[in-house]
C-alpha cells in the first residue's frame, strides 16, 4: 500500500464530535428540565427495534483494505444489543452495504457519500466503516435533529474506524467495538460527559459527575473536579477515558436517549 493508505489503528480513544454548539445548549437546557419536571416517568418509553444498515467503505475486496467480513459485523452487532438492552434499545442488522471508495474508506468527502449511501429512515440507524477519518478520530456521529428536508436526513448517522471493531487480525486497535457504542450513544441525543467540564450544568444529565475538559486517560478512579460532587465517570460511555473502561450508561443517560428518540426520531 502507498503510504497515505495505512489504515489508522487506533489504540487511544477519541471522538470527532465538538463541544455542544450554541443551539443544542439551548435544546439540551429544555430537555433537562422537561425531564425533570416529568419526574423520569418517561423512563420506559417503547423504543422498537432500531434497523442497523452497516456501510462498510473499503479501498479494494481485500479484508486488509477494509472490505470487512459478516461475522464482524455481527460481532458489532453483539456489543451494541450487549450495551444498550438492558437501557431498553435493541438493534437488528437490516442490510449490509458494501462499497469500493478509497476517498470514502479515507474518511474523505464524507458528506457526500452519506448523500449516496445513507438507507432507511430517520429511525435507522446508518453506521459508516473507514480505514481513517479526521483528526485520528475513532468515531464521529450526528445527534438528533428536526428533520428539514433531506440535507439533515442525508448526513443522520455514524463513521466509526474499521479498527475498532471487536475483533483482532486484520483491524488491530481498539479491538472491542465500544467506540460503535459511544457514537451510538450521540446519535441517540447524549453528550460526553465532560462537557463544560466542571461548569454546570456540564453535560445536562443529572448523575452522571463532571469531569474536566480533556479528561484523563486510563481508568484509575480520579476527581478532576472537586468542586463538583462524586468521581469522574471514568466508566462511562460517553467520558473519553479509554474505551476498555467503558461499560455504562446511566439511568439519566437512558432518559434523555428515550426523550430524545421520541422528540426526533419516533416514527420519522
Ligand atoms: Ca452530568
Ligand atoms: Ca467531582
Ligand atoms: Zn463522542
Amino acid at each position: 500500500m502507498p503510504p497515505n493508505a495505512t489504515p489508522v489503528n487506533a489504540t487511544v480513544f477519541a471522538c470527532g464530535n465538538p463541544p455542544m454548539a450554541a443551539e443544542e445548549h439551548a435544546v439540551m437546557a429544555r430537555a433537562f428540565a422537561e425531564e425533570r419536571m416529568m419526574k423520569n416517568t418517561q423512563v420506559n418509553a417503547e423504543i422498537p427495534t432500531v434497523n442497523v444498515y452497516f456501510q462498510v467503505l473499503a479501498s479494494s475486496e481485500k479484508p486488509e483494505d477494509g472490505w470487512v467480513a459478516d461475522d464482524l459485523l455481527q460481532k458489532q452487532m453483539d456489543v451494541l444489543n450487549d450495551n444498550f438492552n438492558k437501557h431498553g434499545i435493541k438493534f437488528q442488522l437490516a442490510k449490509t452495504i458494501r462499497t469500493i471508495n478509497e476517498t470514502w474508506a479515507r474518511g474523505q468527502d464524507i458528506n457526500f457519500m452519506a448523500s449516496q449511501l445513507r438507507m432507511g429512515s430517520y429511525s435507522d440507524l446508518n453506521i459508516y466503516l473507514h480505514l481513517n477519518l479526521t483528526g485520528g478520530a475513532a468515531g464521529v456521529c450526528t445527534i438528533p435533529v428536526p428533520v428539514n428536508g433531506a440535507g439533515t436526513y442525508n448526513f443522520d448517522g455514524c463513521q466509526i474506524l474499521t479498527s475498532s471493531l471487536p475483533d483482532d487480525a486484520p483491524y488491530t486497535g481498539l479491538n472491542d467495538g465500544k467506540a460503535g457504542v459511544h457514537e451510538v450513544g450521540h446519535w441517540f441525543g447524549l453528550f460526553h460527559t465532560f462537557e463544560n467540564g466542571c461548569n454546570s450544568p456540564g453535560d445536562y444529565v443529572d448523575d452522571t459527575p463532571s469531569e474536566a475538559l480533556p479528561p484523563g486517560r486510563g481508568c484509575e478512579i480520579r476527581n478532576s473536579c472537586p468542586g463538583q460532587p462524586g468521581n469522574d465517570p471514568i466508566h462511562n460511555h460517553m467520558s473519553y477515558t479509554g474505551s476498555d473502561c467503558h461499560t455504562e450508561f446511566t439511568l439519566g443517560q437512558q432518559i434523555r436517549m428515550h426523550n430524545q428518540w421520541a422528540v426526533y426520531r419516533a416514527g420519522r
